[in-house]
């Protein structure tokens, strides 16, 4: 796949109704409510020096252990650690990955879209309403909720930018992603309060070349391996 397709598809997930503020019709029938709740709560949500955790756990590891193509890269379940430090009114983003599929000659195999997701909870294999062994995307939707704010190269841009999402590499297939924005900046463009404790985080995609059954659903237009989430953990408070 060629980076131009790449950049179409930073346009269809931006045009997606999954991307919580390009589809306000859908997404925000109680905004009133949370505009009251940004304005009441979001100071104390995000304190001066607080720091969020979450631990990555795998999705689907069975995905990359039985199905991947290519035997050189990790076969392991992808992990890690999502951190979000409050400094200076900025919000500073930092996502550690190990054991994703890695990027080689095959670009943009090893492309890893990133969100903060706006519901509370990672999917069990409940989720996994057509039986098919897989959570896809879609199905994970009832868990974790629409994307929030896309982990990019531009984390004030709550738009995705497919192609500015980290790649990962080496035998390992790790990653570190850091990133800023602006607390205010972000929360008037969500137009609700980042309210960190009741998100979390979620890690997609898969070796392009992954035979992936019929069944598994996928945004409009990106194909399912780029959507299929590898990992997930919810964020807590730990200072
Ligand atoms: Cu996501």
């Amino acid at each position: 796949m060629q980076r131009h397709h790449l950049l179409a598809l930073g346009t269809a997930l931006t045009l997606g109704s999954l991307t919580g503020c390009s589809d306000p019709e859908g997404t925000a029938p109680d905004a009133p409510a949370a505009l009251a709740a940004g304005h009441d709560a979001g100071a104390h949500a995000l304190p001066e020096g607080a720091l969020f955790v979450a631990e990555l756990h795998p999705l689907n590891p069975r995905v990359q252990q039985t199905l991947d193509p290519d035997p050189r890269t990790p076969h392991g379940v992808a992990g890690g650690k999502a951190y979000f430090r409050v400094v200076n009114g900025m919000l500073d983003a930092v996502v550690d990955v190990r054991g994703a599929e890695p990027a080689d000659a095959a670009f943009p195999d090893g492309l890893h879209p990133q969100h903060i997701h706006a519901a509370a909870s990672c999917p069990t294999m409940s989720a996994d309403v057509n039986g098919d062994g897989i959570v896809d995307v879609i199905e994970g939707l009832p868990f974790y909720g629409p994307i929030m704010i896309p982990l990019d190269a531009d984390l004030a841009d709550t738009s995705s930018q497919i192609p500015t999402f980290p790649l990962a590499s080496g035998v390992r297939g790790s990653y570190r992603y850091a990133a800023s924005a602006s607390i205010a900046a972000l929360e008037a463009a969500l137009h609700h309060a980042l309210d960190l404790p009741t998100r979390h985080v979620v890690i997609h995609g898969v070796d392009l070349n992954t035979p992936l059954p019929a069944s598994v659903q996928s945004l409009p237009g990106v194909p399912a391996q780029l959507t299929l989430p590898i990992a997930c953990g919810e964020l807590r408070r730990i200072r």
